[in-house]
């Protein structure tokens, strides 16, 4: 298995319009983020990946672009994405773009264009087909934001693909002029001297021609088997390789919505010429009566399992991504943690171990480092997410189903969760901006905030600080082959890693009481890398487990 930068670096995802408010408007932007760059040293990333920061009229928050090479004007101007890029240098942190060429906005000018007439030199650029009859679209497919896939044109009296919000119009990759422009625009990011491309939904840039009505689920029929991993998805991949990727030092990780360890051998082997890496979403999928919209929480015998075959079956053949979350999910301390006062500290801390001492790339999503919360929502006007608003009109509105009933599960999991501003400090606005913010801080910034945390050494921040500078001490964090211990605990989270000269033993409670472990043989007397609940000392083998404790021993 070859050695590189991109597999021993920790990745944290800044989402540009929540990190840091540079100018007092409320919104984050591109001086923001710059102003925080020492921060972000400190803490010991490599790499920060930014979700889109390109010119958009935010239908989605960036990810509808409706100029890949000028930067929003919300975020500021070319020369302080130049400043922030070199800044960053200086620090020794590489850049990673979020590339969306999935679809664009509806504002870009090929789709201007495109609309314009059926003979038009950008017709082609989008997915156009005729109806069937008025009113009537082409297939069932619904889009991913509510409503059908497909958005009726009058200009030329025809529908066009939309698998995201009607203003994300779908791009044909088919089309060979689509490929060149956007491997064009890639260049020249990489002429810019930026260090990678996170690529959004890659796996459904390549459809199939025939587009029959999907299984129904709900109103509207399933596009998954015709969008997804479609027939020339390798092949464009490949092609993108060859013209852009293989030609830089760069990292990529394709958003590989529906990958399976089998098909993530081939976007993201180690020998396949596509991408670096893939996510997964798997762990992140569970649903309940409303689809996604769901409070459950996933058995942790299921989570256990889903995170072991991903660990197994890529080992030595592909890389894998490791996340909680992102600004698609939930804060994981609220979904897969505890985040009552007395256990939220803890279990961040525990979640932290579980996953940074997996074999691949962590990420950290931005708060994630401070134990951030999901937002206390009351209100549907509290959304600012295309989707958690769609969303809720679509069920409640609708009269579905019940507000009670629904509004439990849509606040668990909408993605505003985890777009509240960044937590800085004990001040207005939790030094997020001196203005009002887009969308509201989280009143606990009070007592979750860098500030506080930076200065306290057994605060969630300085736990990942120590995390990420284990990992750069210990390859076998990075390299080492994993095996799960006791499946069938709904508690315990325990396995090993083992490589160069060492062996790992790695002890997750994710449990609000006590529970009895047995320290294998081979881990009697070992020495404890890292523990959340103080040093474990491994005199006896027979131990108790506190509520929450996680502790890694090493052997050699
Ligand atoms: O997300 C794609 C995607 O699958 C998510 O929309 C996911 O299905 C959903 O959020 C789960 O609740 C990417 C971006 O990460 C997301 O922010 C964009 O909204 C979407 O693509 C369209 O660009
Ligand atoms: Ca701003």
């Amino acid at each position: 298995m070859n050695r590189t930068w991109w597999k021993e670096a920790v990745i944290y995802q800044i989402y540009p319009r929540s990190f840091m408010d540079g100018n007092g408007d409320g919104i984050g932007d591109l001086k923001g983020i710059t102003s925080r760059l020492d921060y972000l040293k400190y803490l010991g990333i490599d790499v920060i990946w930014m979700s889109p920061v390109y010119k958009s009229p935010n239908d989605d928050n960036g990810y509808d672009i409706s100029d890949y090479q000028e930067i929003m004007e919300d975020f500021g101007t070319m020369e302080d994405f130049d400043e922030l890029l070199s800044a960053a240098h200086e620090r020794g942190i590489r850049v990673v773009m979020d590339l969306v060429v999935n679809h664009t906005s509806d504002e870009h000018k090929w789709f201007a264009e495109s609309r314009k007439s059926k003979d038009n030199a950008y017709r082609d650029y989008y997915i156009w087909r005729e109806g069937k009859g008025a009113d009537a679209p082409p297939n069932n497919w619904g889009s991913c934001f509510g409503g059908s896939a497909w958005e009726y044109d009058g200009e030329t009296g025809m529908y066009y693909l939309h698998l995201f919000s009607k203003k994300q119009p779908d791009l044909n990759w088919d089309n060979p002029n689509v490929r060149r422009e956007v491997f064009d625009m890639m260049t020249w990011w990489c002429e810019k001297g930026i260090d990678g491309f996170r690529m959004d939904v890659i796996s459904m840039i390549s459809k199939t021609k025939e587009m029959p009505d999907g299984e129904v689920n709900g109103r509207y029929g399933c596009f998954d088997p015709y969008c997804i991993h479609g027939p020339n998805v390798h092949a464009y991949l490949q092609e993108m390789n060859r013209e852009v990727l293989s030609k830089y030092d760069i990292m990529t990780v394709g958003e590989t919505a529906g990958v399976t360890t089998e098909s993530a051998k081939q976007y993201a082997g180690e020998n396949a010429k596509e991408l670096n890496m893939v996510f997964q979403f798997e762990h992140v999928s569970d649903e309940g009566k409303y689809g996604k919209w769901t409070d459950e929480r996933m058995p942790l015998t299921v989570l256990k399992k889903i995170m072991s075959r991903w660990q197994t079956e890529l080992y030595g053949k592909a890389w894998n991504s490791l996340f909680w979350d992102n600004h698609d999910q939930p804060r994981a301390v609220s979904r897969f943690g505890d985040d009552r006062p007395q256990y939220r500290e803890l279990s961040a801390k525990m979640l932290a171990t579980c996953l940074h001492m997996m074999q691949g790339t962590p990420y950290i999503y931005q708060g994630e480092e401070l134990g951030m919360t999901n937002y206390p929502f009351i209100s549907p006007d509290e959304f600012r997410d295309i989707e958690s608003v769609h969303a809720y009109e679509e069920w409640c509105g609708s009269g579905l189903v019940s507000h009670e009933e629904f509004w439990p599960c849509i606040a668990a999991r909408s993605r505003d969760n985890a777009r509240t501003p960044m937590q800085w400090e004990d001040a207005q606005e939790g030094g997020f901006t001196t203005g009002k913010p887009w969308i509201a801080v989280n009143p606990n910034y009070r007592q979750i905030n860098a500030k506080a945390e930076t200065k306290d050494p057994s605060s969630v921040f300085h736990y990942y600080k120590k995390l990420i500078a284990l990992r750069k001490e210990n390859p076998v964090i990075v390299y080492g082959k994993y095996e799960l211990l006791l499946p069938d605990s709904e508690e315990l989270f325990v396995y090993t890693r083992t490589g160069e000269g060492k062996k790992l033993l790695v002890v997750c409670s994710f449990a609000d009481r006590q529970v009895p472990f047995t320290i294998p043989d081979e881990f009697a007397g070992a020495s404890c890398l890292i523990a959340n609940r103080g040093e474990r000392n491994c005199g006896k083998q027979e131990i108790v487990l506190e509520p929450y404790e996680a502790f890694v021993l090493m052997v050699d």
